[in-house]
């Protein structure tokens, strides 16, 4: 384990030059037979938009009609150099913390596990936050994700992202991807060896190259025929949708862009298409937060201009910062 004071809490997860993602603390779920019942207007979400592990949770109560029962606030783009989180509601497309009134989010695991300190562990989104018992339910997206689902149908949601046939194809594709492409883009961006970085990226494309001839006949990742919506698209669309906007450049993912892929792109282009999933991709908070916050990559705080090509416009500009 390597500790850099000046990089932050992403440098204490590090063995042999690799990153290695801590495991997420809060494991509860919302069921009819445990303390967390669903119930409309209960359960609170803090994201960050920028991040791609909270923006599923986001797209699955966009999609899961959830919007008038789960409330959200959002934390600030900048990432602290600690790694942790703050509100900001001067910042658009930010808001404060409406239940909690806390100006960190650190503060809001504080008050569910008093003994929370930043030492070894790191207060990470999304949080899922129960106003009923005033504790966190869970910080696991893909969790959250498949709860949610419960949580839809409990409230007479006829949508699903999780069919019952189809849930054993869905965690296997979610499994598939997650070492590979969502999690393989952050190993190959804080890789401290050359070596460790070639093996992320290596098997980064290796994956997107099967995905994309995966999808050649196919809308969706899994399911019969031309397959159906489910969870699996979510959690790969966050990470390709932010590729070609960060990951290229910061995270050095250069092999090629998702743009020269023609069926990763039509996914990424499908899944906006779909009503309410633009509106929950803020490109400001995504590209400012990544060359803002790590800043042992990016000293300068330089946030590129591009792409020109792709779904990314319009921005907010260049000013914030
Ligand atoms: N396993 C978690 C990962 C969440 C996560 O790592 N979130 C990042 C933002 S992209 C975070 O909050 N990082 C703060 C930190 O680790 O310092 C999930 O999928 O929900």
């Amino acid at each position: 384990m390597v500790k850099d004071e000046q990089a932050g809490a992403w440098t204490k997860a590090y063995t042999g030059g690799k990153f290695v993602r801590k495991s997420s603390e809060f494991r509860d779920i919302i069921s009819h037979d445990g303390p967390f019942e669903p119930a409309s207007g209960r359960y609170h979400l803090y994201v960050s938009l920028a991040c791609p592990w909270a923006h599923r949770t986001v797209m699955a109560r966009t999609l899961l009609g959830l919007e008038d029962h789960v409330t959200v606030d959002v934390v600030d783009w900048r990432m602290n150099p600690d790694g942790s989180w703050s509100f900001n509601p001067d910042e658009p497309g930010a808001t404060p913390d409406r239940v909690n009134g806390e100006h960190h989010l650190e503060a809001v695991y504080r008050r569910a596990y008093p003994e929370w300190t930043n030492e070894g562990h790191v207060g990470t989104v999304p949080v899922l936050w129960d106003k009923a018992t005033g504790t966190i339910v869970n910080n696991e997206s893909r969790e959250i994700i498949r709860m949610f689902g419960t949580l839809a149908k409990a409230l007479g949601a006829t949508t699903t992202l999780c069919p019952d046939d189809l849930v054993e194809e869905i965690d296997a594709m979610i499994t598939s991807n997650y070492e590979s492409v969502n999690n393989g883009v952050y190993k190959s961006g804080f890789a401290r060896s050359q070596d460790a970085y070639e093996a992320a990226v290596s098997t980064l494309f290796d994956r997107l190259d099967e995905l994309d001839r995966h999808l050649e006949d196919r809308e969706w990742l899994v399911g019969d025929g031309r397959g159906t919506l489910t969870e699996a698209d979510l959690c790969l669309f966050t990470t390709l949708v932010r590729f070609d906007l960060v990951y290229v450049v910061h995270f050095k993912c250069n092999l090629q862009r998702i743009i020269d892929y023609p069926h990763l792109q039509a996914f990424v282009e499908q899944m906006l298409a779909l009503p309410g999933i633009r509106e929950t991709c803020d490109w400001t908070h995504i590209k400012h937060h990544y060359f803002w916050s790590h800043q042992h990559m990016n000293p300068y705080r330089i946030v590129p201009l591009g792409p020109r090509t792709g779904p990314h416009a319009p921005q907010r500009g260049p000013s914030l910062g």
